[in-house]
């Protein structure tokens, strides 16, 4: 069968990164409301990340931010005239409107949508399903330019089968590859797709009691049948309810896998010990393989300490020859118990063998770690080159300096709320994201931009 290899793609952070406070659920996005962001330093970090990353041999690729303040969604709510009128009559009366249809939260793009890869499904295409966010108001805006851009970027016919968002209600609430790992064996076939729900609707059962449960199981089963997923690849887990209501809004925030490792907090999930025990018999079962279960008991790293570091939302990788390394915000390092946590890990594991940090802090201080701005897709080669024949979005050491070269001409270095208000930002994003456009090449028609 053919080999297929794990790509991420990170969002490339948009120009109007802020510090709106917008996520309910989501404490570090709560902590820095209305703080002063610094749009340029973001964007660059985020590089730095997809940079090294390309440096140590892995497959890394980038999608573009989106068009903020998103003026034909405030077209839609009745906002008329020109791009400038608009902004300006909803800032005068619907500021708090205008400050949703700013966001830059299209970087965190673990929540574009799921994907599936092609030795998993019944047809032998890649599917992707862009996530409906219905959620939050300022992320529900995402997913109409999000399945563009996915079918931009994966054009290929022949290799690829897109579906729009799923109806924008709770009941199908998705917010994507946040709640979802795909396990596989070491030549990333025989792949097992674990979906995890914060609450079922149809079923009922238990639930948080503060914060939203973002993810549905039956989103969950509807994308696993749009992908024509199978009872014997998928896998559905309900996560603690607990621990939502202590701020892990996504799975992400206290679970991460990849091939043959599960590394999670000990209060992850419900029913957490039966569920990774049958895990890891399935897996050795199917892929002749050792599965590694990494527990981190509350005892080492406490469910407060996992969300302010984000030791969950990390990125296991596994450079050429070598055993995972984890990507880790420096707020890992700077946390005494986790790093702790870290070495002993690093010494003992059979399974993980460095860790690698970094300065995310302008993405962190909205909740968004490395994993949540990276977006997995496993594909075959020849898919992987079919991207590089429709776009310029596969990452290299050219494309790393004209980005940089971009963002340190486009960029504001601060932007304060009040900056939101101000028209001439969206003039500036748009020039920006015009140019991007022949960067990345994506298509002159790629953005919605208004007069
Ligand atoms: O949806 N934050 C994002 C963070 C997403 C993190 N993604 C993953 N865990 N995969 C969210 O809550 C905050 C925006 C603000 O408050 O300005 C925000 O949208």
């Amino acid at each position: 069968m053919t080999e297929i290899h794990e790509i991420n793609f990170d969002g490339l952070v948009g120009p109007t990164h802020n510090f709106a406070g917008l996520s309910f659920g989501n404490i570090a996005s709560h902590a820095h409301s209305k703080q002063t962001s610094h749009p340029k330093k973001a964007a660059l970090q985020g590089l730095e990340k997809m940079a090294t990353l390309m440096r140590m041999g892995l497959k890394q690729g980038v999608f573009p931010p989106h068009e903020r303040p998103h003026i034909p969604s405030l077209r839609k709510l009745g906002f008329q005239g020109t791009a400038s009128d608009i902004i300006k009559t909803a800032a005068a009366d619907h500021k708090q409107l205008l400050t949703n249809m700013s966001s830059a939260s299209s970087m965190w793009v673990a929540n574009a949508g799921t994907t599936s890869a092609s030795s998993d499904t019944s047809d032998g295409k890649t599917h992707f399903t862009a996530a409906n966010l219905s959620s939050m108001l300022h992320r529900s805006i995402e997913h109409e330019h999000t399945s563009k851009m996915l079918r931009t970027i994966f054009a290929s016919d022949q290799f690829f089968a897109h579906h729009d968002a799923l109806p924008g209600t709770q009941f199908f609430g998705d917010e994507g590859a946040a709640n979802h790992t795909r396990f596989c064996n070491s030549k990333g076939t025989q792949g097992l797709s674990c979906f995890v729900y914060g609450q079922s609707y149809m079923q009922g059962g238990t639930k948080p009691a503060k914060y939203p449960a973002r993810q549905t199981l039956e989103a969950s089963e509807a994308i696993a049948r749009q992908h024509g997923l199978t009872a014997h690849n998928t896998l559905f887990l309900q996560q603690n309810p607990d621990v939502i209501d202590q701020g892990v809004f996504h799975n992400d925030v206290i679970a991460v896998g990849s091939r043959n490792i599960m590394f999670c907090h000990e209060q992850a999930f419900l029913n957490q010990k039966a569920a990774l025990t049958a895990l890891k018999q399935e897996r050795e079962k199917t892929t002749g393989e050792a599965f590694h279960i990494i527990e981190v008991p509350t005892a080492a790293v406490s469910v407060q300490d996992a969300v302010s570091t984000y030791l969950f939302n990390t990125q296991l990788v596994f450079p050429q020859g070598k055993k995972a390394t984890i990507i880790a915000p420096q707020e890992c390092h700077d946390n005494p118990a986790v790093k702790d946590y870290l070495e002993s890990l690093i010494a003992n594991s059979e399974a993980i063998e460095d860790v690698k940090f970094f300065d995310l802090r302008q993405s962190m201080n909205n909740g968004g770690g490395p994993a949540c701005l990276r977006f997995r897709a496993a594909l075959s080669n020849a898919e992987i080159e079919s991207i590089g024949i429709s776009t310029n979005t596969l990452m290299t050491e050219k494309l790393y300096d004209q980005l940089t070269a971009w963002v340190s001409k486009h960029y504001r270095d601060e932007l304060t709320p009040d900056d939101l208000l101000d028209p001439a930002l969206y003039q500036e994003s748009m020039t920006a994201l015009d140019e991007l456009t022949s960067i990345l090449k994506v298509g002159s028609h790629f953005y919605d931009f208004q007069k």
